[in-house]
């Protein structure tokens, strides 16, 4: 390599004709709207912020599995049980495929997984609070996951193709984990006083942190005009927010219950949804580490994997038999 004189210093920096070349056929793919490949080149930086996003998906879709899970064994019925087992495993199901698409861009699971492990890594705010009854499955399959669709439907046009495509499937499963929650609220509703206080209170208790579920207001948003130019994200996080209110707000009629919002409203003018400010001195401490569930949340999450070590060595020592086969 050339020793760095005066004459030449800095000259890394300038891009190559090929570099040049290369950025100018990405900025091309982003401007038709088509889709970046993971054998494509692509800036540095749109790589990781790709791979920050799909593994902090990824690792929402694993943590959130837990509250859930908590409450298979205290269904009230076999349905209800069989209902949330198949949505606690679609949520495994999600994780694994934002594995594999956040693997494309380079970084191996293993090394994601120890992000999310050693608390480097950051997953949604909303698996960091507590679910206290069972309202709380209906609460979390309405108010959650449809936050989650809000936010992700848009996602299945992300400029990355594999996570615009893993996103399509997460969208359909997501649908039905909206409705089985809505039901759940709406049978709660049409039960007795003591079923209507519990579903009212878990509206109550999961209403404000859905709504944080899409990321500070624009203005906090370091990443969101970055993420929009580059097609990643297609619309703000108060745009989803507000459109999702909205959505909610007509539907809690239906359930004949309430949003603690009492400045909940639609601005004709505007055509908006204003609602109450959030506190987001709380949603800064949620996602620093300390919200009600996190150390809990994260410990669950080593345990899982410590108790899943021979699974992890036995399909290993079975892929190594195939390889090592005239079969394989
Ligand atoms: N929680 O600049 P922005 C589900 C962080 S759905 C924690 O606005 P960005 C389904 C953000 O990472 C839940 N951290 O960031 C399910 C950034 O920090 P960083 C998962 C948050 O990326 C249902 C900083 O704040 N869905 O799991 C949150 O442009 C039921 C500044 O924020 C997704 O991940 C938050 N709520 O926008 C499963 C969707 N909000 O990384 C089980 C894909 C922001 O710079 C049961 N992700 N932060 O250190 C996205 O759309 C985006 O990443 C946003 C954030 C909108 C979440």
């Amino acid at each position: 390599m050339a020793a760095t004189t005066p004459q030449n210093a800095g000259l890394s920096a300038v891009p190559s004709y090929e570099q040049e070349q290369s950025q100018a056929r990405f900025d091309a793919l982003i401007e038709q709207d088509s889709r970046i490949e993971p054998r494509d080149w692509m800036p540095e930086a749109y790589r990781k912020t790709l791979t920050r996003q799909v593994s902090q998906h990824a690792h929402s879709e694993i943590i959130g599995m837990q509250p859930e899970a908590n409450w298979i064994t205290r269904a009230p019925s076999l349905k209800r049980k069989s209902i949330l087992m198949a949505k606690v495993q679609d949520e495994a199901g999600h994780g694994l495929y934002l594995y594999s698409a956040a693997e494309t861009l380079g970084t191996p699971r293993d090394e994601l997984n120890d992000q999310l492990m050693s608390g480097r890594a950051k997953y949604s705010s909303i698996f960091n609070y507590p679910a206290r009854s069972w309202a709380d499955m209906g609460a979390i399959g309405w108010l959650v996951d449809g936050a989650a669709i809000a936010n992700q439907v848009p996602l299945c046009r992300a400029s990355y193709g594999p996570y615009g495509r893993a996103m399509v499937r997460i969208c359909k499963e997501e649908s039905f984990h909206q409705r089985q929650g809505f039901e759940i609220l709406l049978a709660l509703s049409r039960g007795t006083e003591a079923q209507r206080k519990m579903a009212q209170d878990a509206i109550n208790r999961f209403y404000e942190p859905s709504l944080m579920m899409f990321g500070p207001p624009d203005e906090q948003s370091p990443n969101s005009a970055q993420s929009m130019a580059w097609k990643i994200k297609r619309f703000s996080n108060d745009e989803l927010r507000q459109r999702f209110v909205g959505m909610i707000a007509e539907q809690v009629k239906v359930l004949g219950m309430t949003l603690p919002d009492p400045e909940l409203r639609f601005d004709e003018e505007t055509g908006r949804w204003i609602h109450k400010e959030l506190n987001w001195d709380e949603f800064m401490a949620v996602i620093k580490g300390n919200g009600p569930m996190n150390s809990h949340r994260l410990e669950r999450r080593r345990e899982a994997h410590r108790e899943g070590a021979w699974v992890r060595e036995a399909a290993a020592a079975y892929a190594r038999k195939y390889e090592n086969s005239e079969v394989a």
